[in-house]
């Protein structure tokens, strides 16, 4: 590797040099974008399209990087969505990062748990990124269990900071740590607050941390996490905190920052409509010209902006108290009605997820998926839809007590009883429901004295046709 990585680690890209421009000596004016969770690579639902998605709300992400000027790109982790990433998705992330490497945009990332190298590894795709000099991945060197302050150095590609913007800005990453998080953090709070001397004797003025974990409660489903005082010890220490790995994005005290996943990742992140990334400005020595006053940030503003994604329709269909399939396919076409036109002039298809849930009084097996998912297909048009039965069965509590399911003479009686109310859930079978009992009662007989499964499903072919007329 030559020297140019390791030249703009310390002059950061573009910017000139502090000690040939004497009368901005005071003054530290920076901007730079910051993303998380952009899960390159993944092909959701196993549509071809969907790839193509989350490379294109990268790209958009790096073009506004380009049309605003920032000065660095931090990317805190999660940038492909596995490690062993193909062709394809390397190519999509060179051709997003590459705009940056052209104008000397320096962009600082961390490895998040989705994307981390394992050591018997060997190289990770992230590193041969950093050996190809579109990104510096930071990799703090660890000593038991706590991060070494130490200058990223691009040939070994490990280091826990690079200073940027003529040396006065410092870039802090600590890749994801899983079970280890919170002694890394406790280990690095002290040594960032050991390296706190240091940092003002060498003109540091501003500090962002990267890292690839969230807070604890956030959402509720990812567990594990550190709570929020857990963070506080590194508060005094970092200006600017940047998170990724949640995909719900969230923001904090003017310090703490997560952008949320750039595009939709899961179903459940539909519902988290204002994720995108942050563009940041900072001025040290005016902080008034940039700082909304009732905010408690020191040198920043920072603007959380949407990314361009396909959108996304969830919608939970209630199904309690239905008694045959054709009522619910009337009410998913009523919602299918209500709702298709609004995505009449997206640009881009939506991809549409109906979820079926509460309790059905009929058997979820009688649902036909293929005739649903057409139904909402000549409604939406989407790239993709898809219907989930989320449903729960209906407990059976018998009604009355006459009967004592412990003496075993009443037993016949009872499931007869019990075969009957369930049928009678199901409009369908309510006019015949003795018959249709005693339908179950003989199947059932015929399976216990293992009857051929041919002359079973005959039996049953010959009652429907009795009873149903079909
Ligand atoms: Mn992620």
């Amino acid at each position: 590797m030559d020297d140019r990585a390791a030249a703009m680690a310390v002059t950061g890209g573009t910017e000139t040099p502090a000690s040939d421009t004497p009368h901005l000596e005071n003054i530290m004016r920076a901007s730079f974008i910051h993303i998380a969770d952009t899960h390159l690579g993944y092909e959701q639902y196993g549509v071809r399209e969907r790839f193509n998605d989350f490379s294109r709300a990268f790209w958009d992400i790096m073009e506004v990087a380009v049309q605003r000027q920032v000065d660095f790109v931090v990317i805190a982790g999660d940038l492909f969505n596995k490690r062993a990433i193909d062709a394809q998705t390397l190519l999509h992330a060179i051709e997003g990062l590459k705009k940056l490497k052209e104008r000397h945009v320096p962009v600082i990332a961390i490895e998040g748990n989705h994307d981390r190298s394992y050591y018997r590894d060997g190289t990770s795709w992230l590193q041969f990124l950093c050996h190809q000099e579109y990104l510096m991945l930071l990799a703090p060197y660890m000593r038991d269990g706590a991060p070494q302050i130490s200058r990223w150095q691009s040939d070994t590609m490990r280091g826990s900071h690079v200073d940027l913007v003529g040396g006065r800005l410092r870039v802090y990453g600590l890749p994801w740590q899983g079970a280890a998080t919170n002694r890394s953090m406790e280990g690095l709070a002290e040594a960032m607050a050991a390296a706190c001397a240091g940092e003002e004797a060498a003109g540091i003025e501003y500090r962002l941390l990267m890292m690839h974990t969230g807070v604890e409660g956030i959402v509720p489903r990812v567990q594990g996490l550190p709570a929020m005082a857990q963070f506080q010890p590194l508060r005094s220490h970092v200006d600017y905190l940047a998170l990724g790995h949640i995909h719900k994005p969230y923001e904090f005290e003017g310090w703490m920052y997560n952008p949320g996943s750039t595009e939709t990742c899961g179903a459940e992140e539909s519902a988290w409509e204002d994720r995108g990334y942050y563009f940041v400005e900072i001025d040290t020595d005016e902080p008034e010209r940039i700082i909304d006053l009732n905010k408690t940030a020191r040198y920043h503003r920072a603007t959380h902006l949407v990314s361009k994604r396909r959108p996304f329709v969830r919608h939970e269909l209630r199904v309690d108290g239905l008694t045959e399939p054709e009522t619910l396919y009337a009410r998913l076409e009523d919602y299918c009605k209500r709702e298709s036109y609004k995505h009449e002039h997206d640009s881009l298809r939506p991809l549409v997820q109906i979820q079926l849930i509460g309790i059905l009084n009929f058997d979820a097996g009688s649902l036909d998926r293929v005739r649903m998912e057409e139904m909402v297909n000549s409604y939406f048009r989407p790239l993709y839809a898809r219907v989930d039965n989320n449903t729960n069965d209906q407990d059976y509590i018998p009604e009355g007590d006459d009967i004592d399911g412990r003496d075993r003479s009443a037993w016949h009686e009872l499931e007869r009883r019990i075969f009957e109310d369930l049928v009678s859930r199901d409009n369908r079978y309510l006019p015949a429901k003795e018959q249709w009992s005693m339908v179950l009662s003989d199947l059932k007989k015929m399976a216990l004295e293992r009857d051929n499964p041919a002359a079973i499903a005959q039996f049953l072919r010959d009652k429907r046709s009795e009873l149903m007329g079909m």
